[in-house]
């Protein structure tokens, strides 16, 4: 979509640190991250957030998530991670592209992150 900025980091019109990618999904740091290796999973089409996304893209999303969650886990060595999806602007979803947050944790803190 024209206006989405997660689009534009898809069609490589903005810069991002991209982990992991392949035919249906985008993995990359989000710029104002929680912990270290706060990653952002993303379908490649677009919707605004989980309720309006297809099965499908829940599925490639999700096998991603798994595929980075690896990745960090392999690098970076954190005691666990929280998964993290906000849906409307009520709960905080800024972006309206739908992703989810992979949130590696470190040291135990209140709440979720
Ligand atoms: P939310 O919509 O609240 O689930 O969070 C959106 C996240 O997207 C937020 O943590 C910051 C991140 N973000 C916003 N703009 C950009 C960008 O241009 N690049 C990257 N890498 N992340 C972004």
């Amino acid at each position: 979509m024209k206006d989405c900025i997660f689009c534009k980091i898809i069609n490589r019109e903005l810069p991002a640190h991209i982990i992991y990618e392949d035919n249906h999904t985008l993995a990359f740091l989000d710029l104002h991250p929680d912990s270290e290796g706060h990653t952002l999973v993303i379908p490649k089409e677009h919707s605004e957030d989980f309720i309006s996304t297809t099965l499908e893209n829940i599925a490639f999303v999700n096998a991603t998530k798994k595929h980075v969650v690896r990745l960090l886990d392999a690098k970076l060595k954190p005691k666990g991670f929280n998964f993290i999806s906000n849906n409307g602007a009520e709960a905080f979803q800024v972006v309206f592209h739908y992703h989810e947050h992979i949130v590696p944790k470190y040291v135990k803190t209140e709440g979720y992150i």
